[in-house]
């Protein structure tokens, strides 16, 4: 191309010159060989021309393809710490832990008072007495809710202590009244039902010689009058022996020792009751 551009200029000249008397040294030449036909031969190859002005900016570019995925960038440093969340909900109770060391011995406490042990002993000993009493009491009335047993003026009250005669009369004052006397047939019959009702057999009564053999009275020392009950054959002071009675459950009397223990009946007036 650089070429062609100065084949063209050097044509032009060639023409020019034939028609024109060139008043250089070249051209003297040329003219000295006017009218032939001329032969065009590319001429010397000029001087390197100078470097032209730089020109304007080109239009942008066409927008080239997607770059290639970059690689990983390196890891950023640690950030700073962030503010504190919101309080969580309350956990599940946990087991219970075990029981832990004892802890150390606290000091000593002050002396105390001397105990005045004499009368404190002499204290609980009648405190003692006291409940025994109470408790005696306690069954008497027992016994009493239990099934008592009356008549128009009497209480009867079984009382199934196994008890010796003169024990079981004492057992019956302390209380108010006397083993059971019966002094006519209602209140005898009475007494014997109550033996029966009780499912027993016998139980000491209120009749003894103990004053004079063969001679009963009631257990208070009123005498026997019009009234008695003795089994055929009684009383018969067996082994001689037999100074108190029993009554067994027909309601007849026997004359018996009176040291062996049984049960026995109290007998009351209402009017002291
Ligand atoms: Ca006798
Ligand atoms: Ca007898």
């Amino acid at each position: 191309m650089k070429g062609e551009k100065l084949l063209i200029p050097m044509v032009l000249m060639s023409v020019m010159m034939s028609f024109v008397p060139i008043q250089t040294s070249y051209g003297q030449h040329l003219a000295e060989e006017t009218c032939t036909v001329q032969i065009l031969v590319p001429g010397l190859k000029g001087e390197p021309g100078e470097k032209g002005q730089k020109g304007a900016p080109g239009r942008p570019g066409r927008v080239g393809p997607p770059g290639e995925i970059g690689q990983a960038g390196l890891k950023g440093e640690k950030g700073i710490m962030g503010r504190y969340g919101k309080v969580g909900p309350s956990g599940m109770k946990g087991v219970k832990g075990d029981t832990g060391d004892p802890g150390p011995r606290g000091p000593n406490g002050e002396p105390g008072v001397p105990c005045e042990c004499t009368p404190m002993r002499k204290m609980i000993g009648e405190m003692d007495i006291l409940v025994a009493q109470l408790s005696s009491e306690l069954k008497f009335i027992k016994n009493a809710v239990a099934g008592i047993k009356e008549t128009d003026s009497k209480v009867y009250l079984l009382v199934k202590e196994e008890k010796r005669y003169s024990d079981a009369e004492l057992y019956c004052q302390t209380r108010g009244g006397h083993l059971v006397m019966p002094k006519d047939e209602g209140a005898n019959a009475a007494i014997a039902g109550y033996i029966t009702e009780a499912g027993l057999s016998r139980v000491y009564i209120g009749i003894h010689d103990l004053d004079r053999e063969g001679v009963f009275t009631y257990v208070d020392r009123s005498p026997m009058t019009t009234f008695s009950k003795w089994r055929k054959g009684e009383p018969n002071n067996a082994y001689d022996d037999e100074d108190c009675a029993e009554m067994v459950a027909s309601g007849e009397w026997t004359d018996v020792a009176c040291h062996p223990t049984m049960y026995f009946i109290c007998e009351f007036d209402k009017d002291s009751v």
